[in-house]
């Protein structure tokens, strides 16, 4: 099929997948940098690589049935989308949250595709999950719940296959659970999950990995403008795995962060969250789940119940909780406010207006596929290290990660500098994401 405008091949997705929102999304803004570069390669055009890269391989949509403590029958539905396998066995991770449905694991996967393929290493696009809320529940029915969502999973993956690791909702317990489970139905101790404990496989760095790789990524986007992180002040949402692990790392390299936030409010803590802080942190978030609120009454900060952090003054902001939690009102505060640095620590935090304003305002804006990263890169060095049967030191693994986000921010400069010396980094890594993938298509045939 021949689209005469990038509208014109949009208004077709969009009469494709009709009420897919998030997805739909992701694609424009990945087509809108893929564009010339599309049209100017007779190759894309003549293997029609645009209609294929928007559709999955496959897709699954399964019931998955839990019996809880009082011995109540739940169903929840279970999903995994492999969306492109030309460079790698599908990877991305899997995520428990009530909001999960088709639209947003679509989305979450076609990014993964452009995400892995900066990364340099083998892994093609997937991602799956579950509207399974995991808050509130004991141990043994998230155990049950994963058992359950293993045994028809395992059907569809395998190390050379498809590889999940976690995501919203999905940490070390539930990686370990389900791997159990895999491993029960299958008989076979192989690299199918990343993210899994380090005395059983896991990598070390894996957990620290995509808040690390952030950090990182924004230094390499300060070094272009003769800047460092010393001093800077940064605002970080979420308080999950990511934002846990940027703000050690801010604190690390000489930043303040100040701010943390879940999906009840937002706490500032003007003097600066510490080490201490942050391990009181994880405790709360990973072992309790509770409220980010109980820090505000524990070291006596303000709280917003409610809001989101992005009104409080910084140099840089890192948004690590979820999808579209950054609109356009929150971006134009933030540039009222001095913020010069914005890299997306989650998957597509910023709306489509609040990412056009900051390219339009030549701000330093890192896209999720590229600054969030190093965390499917580490499950990258962890599937390697299964294969080989070979652990790597932590110093190992985190100069792996360093080079990684390093090797991301060359390509993003590569595929996205302007006239002028603004990197859209935007355009660089969707266009250095895409070539990789739409050459390897090419090279495998119609398929
Ligand atoms: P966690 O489950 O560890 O933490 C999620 C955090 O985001 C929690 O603080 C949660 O608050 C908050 N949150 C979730 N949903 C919402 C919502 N609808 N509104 C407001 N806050 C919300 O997840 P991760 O830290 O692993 O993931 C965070 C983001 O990073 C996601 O976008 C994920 O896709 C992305 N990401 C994760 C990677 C990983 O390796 N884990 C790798 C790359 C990207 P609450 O506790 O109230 O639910
Ligand atoms: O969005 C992501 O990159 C992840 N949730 C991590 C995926 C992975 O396979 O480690």
């Amino acid at each position: 099929m021949k689209y005469t405008t990038k509208q014109d091949f949009l208004n077709h997705v969009n009469n494709t997948f009709k009420f897919e929102d998030e997805f739909l999304q992701a694609v424009e803004e990945v087509v809108s940098s893929i564009w010339d570069t599309v049209q100017s390669n007779p190759e894309y055009l003549k293997y029609n690589i645009l209609d294929r890269i928007v559709v999955p391989e496959r897709a699954f949509i399964f019931r998955v049935p839990w019996i809880d403590d009082n011995n109540n029958v739940h169903v929840n539905l279970g999903y995994r989308i492999q969306f492109n396998s030309a460079i790698g066995p599908y990877k991305g991770g899997l995520r428990f949250h009530p909001s999960v449905n088709l639209g947003i694991l679509k989305f979450l996967a076609f990014e993964q595709i452009f995400k892995n393929s900066l990364t340099g290493l083998s892994m093609g696009g997937g991602k799956g999950g579950s509207n399974f809320d995991p808050k509130g529940k004991t141990d043994t029915e998230i155990m049950r719940f994963c058992q359950s969502f293993m045994s028809e999973l395992s059907k569809h993956i395998g190390s050379d296959t498809d590889v999940p690791a976690g995501d919203i909702g999905v940490g070390g317990r539930e990686i370990g659970f389900m791997f159990g489970q895999y491993k029960r139905l299958k008989n076979e101790f192989t690299g199918v999950l990343t993210g899994k404990n380090t005395k059983w496989g896991g990598s070390l760095i894996r957990p620290e990995a995509t808040g690390y790789g952030t950090v990182y990524f924004v230094d390499e986007m300060l070094k272009t403008r003769n800047e460092s992180l010393k001093g800077k002040i940064a605002t970080v949402s979420g308080s999950g795995n990511v934002a846990q692990f940027a703000c050690e790392k801010l604190i690390e390299m000489g930043a303040k962060p100040v701010t943390l936030s879940d999906s009840s409010g937002f706490i500032y803590d003007r003097d600066g969250i510490t080490q201490e802080k942050i391990d009181f942190v994880k405790e709360l978030k990973s072992k309790r789940s509770a409220r980010i609120s109980e820090y505000a009454e524990k070291y006596n900060v303000e709280y917003f119940e409610g809001k989101r952090p992005w009104s409080i003054e910084c140099d840089i902001a890192l948004p690590c909780a979820t999808q579209n939690e950054l609109d356009i009102k929150d971006a134009k505060k933030l540039l009222d406010n001095g913020c010069f640095v914005v890299a997306e620590g989650a998957n597509m935090p910023s709306t489509k207006d609040a990412v056009e304003l900051f390219i339009d305002k030549k701000i330093l804006f890192g896209p999720g596929k590229a600054a969030n990263a190093g965390g499917v890169a580490v499950s990258g060095i962890e599937m390697s290290q299964n294969s080989t049967r070979m652990p790597l030191s932590r110093e190992k693994v985190d100069s792996l990660l360093k080079e990684i986000m390093r090797h991301i921010h060359t390509t993003c400069v590569k595929y996205g500098s302007e006239k002028g010396g603004f990197i859209n980094y935007v355009d660089g890594a969707n266009i250095g994401g895409f070539v990789r993938v739409a050459d390897s298509m090419i090279d495998q045939g119609i398929v």
